[in-house]
């Protein structure tokens, strides 16, 4: 379970400014209480560790640099269609001549990683455990020992989650958000951490807008409202048919580092 409550450098100043506005009904300050002291320690404590974060995440982001890699950050609610993307992307990028691998987060099993392989790609699975998120650190051993190809595409399906995964630098080149239009327009202003950090947000299932009630209008004005020049793209990959697949490959061809 994640216990940090906020991004890098905010968590402190918002936790801080809560416990120290501890007056009494006329207005008057009070002494800080014992609880206050102990907040201020854990957000000392989380500073730290999200530093630590930070410079692994830049060691990967140089590691990966030297070598041409490309690593791609998914990140979306559980069951938004990260794996379906990733298995239609397989057989395309494959086609294309790209090179890629995947890295696959989730707190228990193997499932999304046996997708991949039997879609045909190059994958391994990362299990958090009782963790939320991937962090830096868990990524750069699963890049250890997947060992990508030099000038390959790493695409990082992160755990299914809109919150913590935000929070988390992994050395990433880039960072898509995945969202599906059961999801609500409202969704990228609850969850804006997540779309302020995006590069491309994709909104999946759209084979299903006949049936469900999403504005798609507002959901990407929404989506503007935090983050303005996100670009969206809407996609759809169903046992039968895919649309916008083509458009997503373009975009990973496009974000690829060039050799
Ligand atoms: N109708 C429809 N279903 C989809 C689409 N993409 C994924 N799904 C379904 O949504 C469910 C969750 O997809 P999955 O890729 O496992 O989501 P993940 O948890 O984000 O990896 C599965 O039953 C998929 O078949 C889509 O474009 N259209
Ligand atoms: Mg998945």
């Amino acid at each position: 379970m994640c216990t940090t409550r906020g991004p890098e450098g905010e968590s402190g100043h918002v936790l801080v400014r809560e416990r120290s506005d501890h007056h009494d009904h006329r207005g008057r300050a009070l002494a800080p209480r014992e609880g206050c002291v102990r907040e201020v320690r854990t957000v000392r404590l989380e500073r730290e560790l999200f530093a630590g974060n930070t410079q692994v995440a830049a060691r990967t982001r140089r590691l990966l640099a030297d070598i041409g890699v490309t690593m791609v950050n998914l990140i979306g609610a559980p069951g938004a269609g990260k794996t379906s993307l990733l298995e239609a992307t397989v057989p395309r990028l494959r086609a294309a001549g790209v090179a890629f691998a995947v890295l696959q987060g989730d707190q228990t099993t193997d499932l999304d990683a046996k997708r991949i392989g039997r879609a045909g790609g190059r994958t391994l699975q990362v299990n958090t455990g009782a963790g939320c998120h991937l962090d830096a650190a868990m990524v750069a051993d699963g890049l250890s020992a997947l060992a990508p190809e030099p000038g390959s595409v790493v695409f990082v399906e992160n755990v299914g989650n809109l919150v913590c995964p935000a929070l988390y630098d992994l050395g990433e080149l880039a960072r898509v958000v995945v969202m599906s239009v059961t999801e609500g327009e409202d969704k990228p202003l609850k969850y804006a951490q997540a779309f302020r950090a995006a590069d491309l947000f994709v909104l999946t299932k759209t084979d299903l807008l006949p049936h469900v009630e999403l504005d798609q209008a507002a959901c990407v004005a929404n989506a503007r409202r935090v983050n303005s020049r996100l670009p969206v793209l809407p996609l759809s990959v169903t046992r039968t048919r895919a649309d916008g697949i083509d458009a997503w490959c373009a975009w990973v061809e496009r974000t690829a580092r060039r050799p």
